[in-house]
């Protein structure tokens, strides 16, 4: 069972300083994203995590590219994350199998994305939803994004990955899904943002959150 808090808003780092160190003992990793990065530069990361080096920390930059440029943003900040995660549906050849190769040989992981937690997800990425499984299979991805506003897809992965690769399942709070959908339906991590971010008291929040999924997986996923 865990938790990554998603770190998106391009804040002072002192100000994510103060939350990092505070969440450090109560999460189990952290998810950095895109609009951070871009506003406070790719050293933000590095700063970040010499405040809570345990746990998961994951390069969320969602990379679609060949797998040229891909490698370039992911070299950016792959010293100092755990794993980087990159879209499945640019395929294997020319893209994500250079990535990966690039990830193996830095003792990075690959995470892709599967599917997502909007409604939008069901326009064409989930159309291709089976072939997306396949191609994280395919690479030995070693985890999977999937939402966990939808469990059967979530549900879904676990059965078609197995239960060696991870799943990750944002939407959680602001999106609507509850701490535990996920975790109930297979996934071994449930990503929250803005439910803990954005809360008054972002411990409390966090602690809350973990309450909520122990109390759904102790009473056997019943809704
Ligand atoms: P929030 O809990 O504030 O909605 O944040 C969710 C986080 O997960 C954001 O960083 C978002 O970019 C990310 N995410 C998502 O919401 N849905 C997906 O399908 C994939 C994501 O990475």
């Amino acid at each position: 069972m865990g938790l990554l808090v998603a770190l998106d808003r391009p804040e002072p780092v002192s100000q994510l300083s103060g939350l990092v160190d505070e969440l450090c003992g109560a999460v189990d990793g952290f998810k950095v994203g895109l609009p951070l990065v871009l506003a406070r530069g790719p050293g933000v990361v590095h700063r970040l995590r010499s405040l809570c080096p345990r746990g998961l920390w994951v390069a969320d930059f969602k990379l679609a590219d060949i797998g040229y440029t891909m490698r370039l943003v992911a070299s950016t900040v792959v010293d100092y994350v755990d794993a980087v995660i990159a879209h499945a549906f640019v395929g294997v050849e020319g893209a994500l199998a250079e990535l990966k190769d690039m990830l193996d040989e830095k003792g990075r992981r690959l995470i892709l994305v599967v599917s997502m937690s909007h409604p939008g997800s069901r326009e064409v990425m989930d159309k291709v939803f089976e072939d997306l499984l396949s191609i994280a299979s395919r690479l030995r991805a070693w985890g999977v994004v999937a939402p966990a506003t939808r469990p059967a897809m979530v549900r879904r992965a676990r059965e078609a990955l197995g239960p060696s690769v991870k799943i990750l399942s944002p939407g959680v709070g602001a999106q609507g899904a509850r701490p535990g959908d996920a975790l109930c339906a297979g996934a071994d991590y449930e990503i929250v943002g803005r439910a803990i971010t954005g809360a008054d008291d972002p411990l409390a929040a966090a602690e809350e959150v973990r309450r909520m999924q122990e109390e759904r997986l102790r009473e056997g996923c019943g809704s």
